[in-house]
């Protein structure tokens, strides 16, 4: 009974901290056509070991990291620059002609005490001549770290005049300290204000192609955005910008001549989903090319926006090649993984597209939750107008942005769009997870460290899915652990091909003897 679960979970906190605690474990009774109210988007309890991370994490590490062009150079102490150094495992391709890699590099100003003391500007401006001396990049970020903060280096100041130093590089910076929020979430707005302001619309050349789309969320862990941008090649749609997977400056400079937008990660980039709508009038709609049957969903979404039967065909065409082998493989597996359970806490989005993937195996999610998603992730936009703004939101910068005078070219008409709605594609609209999940299961929105092993102890799942911080108290529990962050060292899991790595991925794992011989602390 999951009402005695999260009773047994809450006795061993201090009431104040349970009464808080009560409001992000949620037991999933929604009603027909209703959605329970979850707690979100606020601080850690301190003194609570959280899966969370910091700011900077979310700003470098996610929205930034995966782009090759760009040299990034963090101003702190070397641990923040090395910790978020391709610990994700996100892939680029470099192969083309003239196509720069920085990202085997790790930049950092390394700041010292005397730093902290002293002032860190001429050390950062230091640190951008010399990795422009040696690179001649088309842009350098600069992120800032908890010190900067603290002491008050300008680097505003400082990337702008070596922005004009330096001519040809852009040079700007991003005040995404690891405390400017209540975690990575408020990192990945910061970073989609910064792209958008700085970046966004320098290049307005038209790429050569039909059905141009950009992919908003999509990170190219473990190669998955190599495997969607095989599955929109073979369906002739022309991917102008990932958002940040595999991408480079001059794809964020393009964005904006895209005639659509593709959002599949919402938590992380649905602000520069908006900007491109309001400046530029690109439509946005939610894709999930987690799961094959997702897969398909979303590119059926792609064909009916463009509404031209050549693509149509073309798109059902793939579907029905690539599809049916995939579901032949998740048949075979089935009878090994049918009516197996699964837990997912990952950060902001995968808590939720990976249970489809669960599903195809017959598997059920009996708990998800995200680390850092906000009320529209787990209940859907429509809780939207009514979100409190409350003292840590406020602490982060919503731009203003306008039609641009120009180029904003509205890519349907009212009429279309609205027929298009009428037909059943939502623009502007995700619905979350809890709707996704069956009744009784339960939703917790940032989960710790001893909730997870009481979790583990009391439902004893057959798979938790979480992060690295997790992997090790998990397994010591006798329950095999799939990172859904860095995938350990597996993937694609996206698209087709990636959804059969991953019916193998947790068939191995699930149906593994090796994980009888532990004994848990409670056995
Ligand atoms: Fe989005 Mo880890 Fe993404 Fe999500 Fe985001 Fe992070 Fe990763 Fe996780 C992410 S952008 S780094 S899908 S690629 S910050 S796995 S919300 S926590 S679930």
């Amino acid at each position: 009974d999951p009402a005695v679960i999260k009773e047994k979970i809450l006795q061993k906190y201090p009431p104040k901290v349970a009464r808080k605690r009560a409001k992000q474990i949620l037991i999933n009774e929604a009603l027909e056509n209703e959605t329970p109210e979850i707690t979100a988007n606020v601080r850690t309890i301190p003194g609570i070991i959280t899966m969370r991370g910091c700011t900077y994490a979310g700003c470098k590490g996610v929205i930034m990291g995966p782009t090759r062009d760009i040299v990034n150079i963090t101003h702190g102490p070397i641990g923040c620059g090395f910790y978020s150094w391709l610990t994700r495992r996100n892939q680029t391709d470099a192969s083309a002609d003239g196509a720069e890699n920085y990202m085997t590099y790790c930049f950092s100003t390394d700041m010292q005490d005397k730093d902290i003391i002293f002032g860190g500007e001429k050390k950062l401006e230091a640190a951008i001549q010399e990795a422009y001396d040696l690179f001649h990049p088309k842009g350098i970020c600069i992120f800032a770290t908890c010190p900067v903060g603290l002491i008050g280096d300008d680097i505003h100041a400082v990337a702008a005049k070596m922005k004009e130093r330096l001519g040809d590089c852009n040079v700007f910076a991003f005040s995404c300290e690891g405390y400017k929020g209540v975690s990575q979430s408020a990192g990945h707005h910061i970073a989609n204000n910064q792209v958008f302001r700085h970046l966004v619309g320098l290049n307005d050349e038209q790429k050569p192609g039909e059905y141009k789309i950009n992919l908003l969320g999509e990170y190219n862990i473990g190669g998955d955005g190599f495997e969607i941008d095989r599955i929109f090649k073979k369906c002739g749609i022309t991917n102008i910008a990932t958002f940040s997977g595999n991408s480079s400056y001059d794809q964020f400079a393009s964005a904006h001549t895209a005639d659509l937008n593709a959002v599949m990660c919402h938590r992380s980039i649905n602000y520069v989903a908006d900007m491109l709508e309001v400046k530029y009038g690109v439509p946005w709609v939610k894709v999930n090319f987690i799961g094959a049957q997702s897969t398909a969903k979303s590119l059926r979404k792609i064909a009916r926006y463009f509404d031209d039967p050549v693509l149509t065909e073309r798109v059902e065409a793939v579907i029905a090649e690539e599809l049916p082998p995939v579901m032949e493989e998740a048949a075979k597996v089935r009878p090994r993984t049918e009516g197996k359970t699964a837990m997912l806490f990952v950060g902001g989005s995968r808590a939720h597209h990976y249970q489809e993937l669960f599903k195809e195996l017959g598997m059920k999610t009996v708990s998800a939750g995200y680390e850092f998603a906000h009320r529209d992730d787990y209940e859907g936009r429509h809780v939207l107008p009514g979100l409190k703004v409350d003292a840590d939101s406020r602490n982060i910068e919503e731009i203003e942005v306008n039609p641009d005078e120009t180029r904003f070219n509205p890519r349907k008409s009212e009429e279309e769009l609205a027929a298009l709605e009428e037909s059943g594609l939502a623009f502007k609209e995700y619905d979350g997870m809890i709707p996704d999940m069956e009744k009784g299961t339960m939703v917790i929105d940032d989960l710790n460290q001893y909730e997870a092993e009481k979790m583990v102890e009391l439902l004893k799942p057959d798979i938790f899915c979480a992060g690295i911080k997790e992997k090790f108290s998990i397994q010591k529990l006798g329950i095999p652990m799939k990172q859904l962050h860095s995938y350990d060292s597996g993937g694609p899991y996206a698209g087709f091909k990636g959804a059969v790595n991953f019916y193998h991925e947790i068939d191995r794992l699930v149906n593994s003897k090796v994980w009888g011989y532990l004994k848990a602390p409670w056995q």
